[in-house]
């Protein structure tokens, strides 16, 4: 997601780390890179403008240059006013607790709406609720079934109205219908257009009106980038949204049209679409968001796709080690073994922080396989084994790497992996930002894909040391500032 954006920002963080004597100059080095990587990445103007005031006026201060650590620093900044900026807070669908909600979906013509009223629906679906799908575009008869299909596929009940040309009726009987069936929520899939027009608004205005909508959601397209921006305007004049959802954040999109609708618009992002798949869709967290294109991954998000994916009793038992801070490697087992969808783990990996060149890396790694053989490994070994892992001598290892199929250094490297990701684990909850930025640059060095795979990463991960001049330069700095802490004092 957003990779250009990304790359830019680490760019600009570059020009701070390891200078010698950072100065107001350098530091406006680095913002000026900061600001073309945002006007790049199609942030609308005004946004950009704004987004840069505060940056500067923070980065500028006298603290961030007098810092040992300034591109950490105003990556913190950054972090802080992207959260500002896309938020701050995360703003879900309220559903009432006792009575029919009415969501209202609307959008331009093929934005994503009819898919993100299934996604929804099988979203709160999952949360014990009980929906109803509404075939309220009557502009094409392949849109009735269109969401036909979607709904037996969800399992989840569509209302049709066969030969009714009205939407407003269809919605009126629709939501009347649910009431009867008692449902919890109701969602209406409402027609699009290929450009905004005076029918297509006065026709969402009459259902806005004789329905009365609990919240009413624009789908954008966020491939489309400042028009995404230009159509919530639009809609949000003739409707008065309740939140965005913006689809296929999985493609090339920029991300312009996700950093300016907020402020632009006023209007909260709730979701997003990150995929054709019916799963494919994320509640919106600012804070979230802005550690994902920070490349500090987003945790939340994390926990949220592996309630989804991970099977109940596997995650029990995780749970439960990890509360007893017991994470042996059957409970690693445990956890490997929900990832061998394909796919699975580079999203996984990707909400837990991971840089470009590391993904560049692990597309060429066969990580489901690697699971395999890493489960296939842990099955080879003795209960005792698998609880004090110390245990595993040369002869052992040995047998084990016999039994699994593999070579011997792979169990010891499976060992090795297993010790690095256990205390991430146990420090996994209720980390704050820093940490998650932390634990982001150690699993980047933990190679935990596959046995072998860490020397292979520490090999690539150059630039980190620094020189015995920056070395030098930095104790100086770190006097300096121990010598004006005592002044002060
Ligand atoms: N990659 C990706 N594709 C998406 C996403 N959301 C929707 N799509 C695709 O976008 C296309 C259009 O989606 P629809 O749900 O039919 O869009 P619509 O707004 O209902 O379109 P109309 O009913 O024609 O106005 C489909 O091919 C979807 O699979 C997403 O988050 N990511
Ligand atoms: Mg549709």
């Amino acid at each position: 997601m957003f990779e250009s954006l990304q790359d830019g920002l680490r760019g600009a963080f570059k020009t701070l780390r390891g200078k010698g004597k950072l100065t107001e100059a350098n530091m406006r080095d680095g913002l000026r890179l900061l600001e073309q990587t945002l006007v790049e990445a199609d942030v609308g103007y005004e946004v950009v403008r704004d987004f840069m005031d505060h940056v500067t006026e923070r980065a500028l201060g006298e603290k961030v240059l007098l810092s040992l650590n300034p591109d950490e620093q105003l990556m913190h900044i950054v972090y802080q006013e992207l959260v500002q900026l896309l938020g701050p807070e995360a703003s879900p669908i309220r559903i009432k607790k006792d009575a029919l909600t009415i969501l209202m979906v609307c959008g331009l013509q093929g934005s994503g709406k009819t898919t993100t009223c299934g996604k929804l629906a099988k979203l709160i679906e999952e949360e014990k609720k009980h929906t109803m799908l509404v075939a309220a575009d009557l502009q094409r008869p392949a849109a009735i079934e269109q969401l036909r299909v979607l709904g037996e596929q969800i399992g989840v009940p569509v209302y049709i109205a066969p030969g009714e040309m009205d939407p407003v009726k269809v919605c009126r009987d629709a939501v009347k219908e649910a009431r009867k069936q008692q449902v919890d929520v109701v969602i209406l899939d409402t027609a699009g257009r290929l450009a905004i027009d005076r029918e297509l608004m006065a026709q969402l205005q009459r259902i806005d009106s004789q329905v009365n909508p609990d919240q009413v959601v624009l789908v954008v397209d966020g491939m489309t980038g400042q028009d995404a921006v230009n159509s919530a305007r639009a809609f949000n004049e003739a409707l008065e949204l309740d939140g965005v959802i913006m689809t296929k954040l999985d493609g090339d999109a920029r991300g312009g049209a996700l950093l300016s609708v907020k402020h632009v618009t006023g209007v909260p992002v709730k979701f997003i679409g990150t995929g054709e798949h019916l799963d494919a869709l994320e509640l919106f967290r600012p804070d979230g968001m802005a550690g994902r294109i920070l490349g500090a991954g987003d945790l939340a998000a994390l926990v949220d796709l592996a309630r989804r994916k991970v099977d109940e009793e596997a995650q029990k038992k995780a749970q439960e080690d990890l509360e007893k801070g017991q994470f042996t490697l059957d409970t690693f087992k445990t956890v490997l073994k929900q990832f061998q969808e394909p796919g699975l783990m580079m999203r996984m990996l990707q909400l837990m922080g991971m840089t470009p060149d590391m993904k560049e890396m692990l597309e060429n790694e066969d990580a489901e396989g690697g699971m395999k053989r890493m489960v296939g490994m842990i099955d080879s070994m003795t209960p005792a084994e698998r609880r004090n892992p110390k245990l595993i001598d040369p002869s052992r290892r040995n047998r084990i790497a016999k039994g699994a199929g593999v070579q011997p250094h792979e169990v010891s490297g499976l060992v090795k992996q297993y010790d690095m990701m256990s205390p991430m684990f146990k420090h996994m909850a209720g980390m704050g930002v820093g940490d998650r930025m932390k634990l982001a640059k150690q699993m980047q060095t933990s190679g935990m894909l596959n046995p072998g795979a860490q020397f292979r990463m520490k090999k690539g991960d150059t630039g980190k040391r620094l020189t015995s001049d920056e070395r030098r330069q930095k104790q100086k700095l770190r006097e300096k500032l121990k010598r004006q802490k005592k002044k002060k004092r």
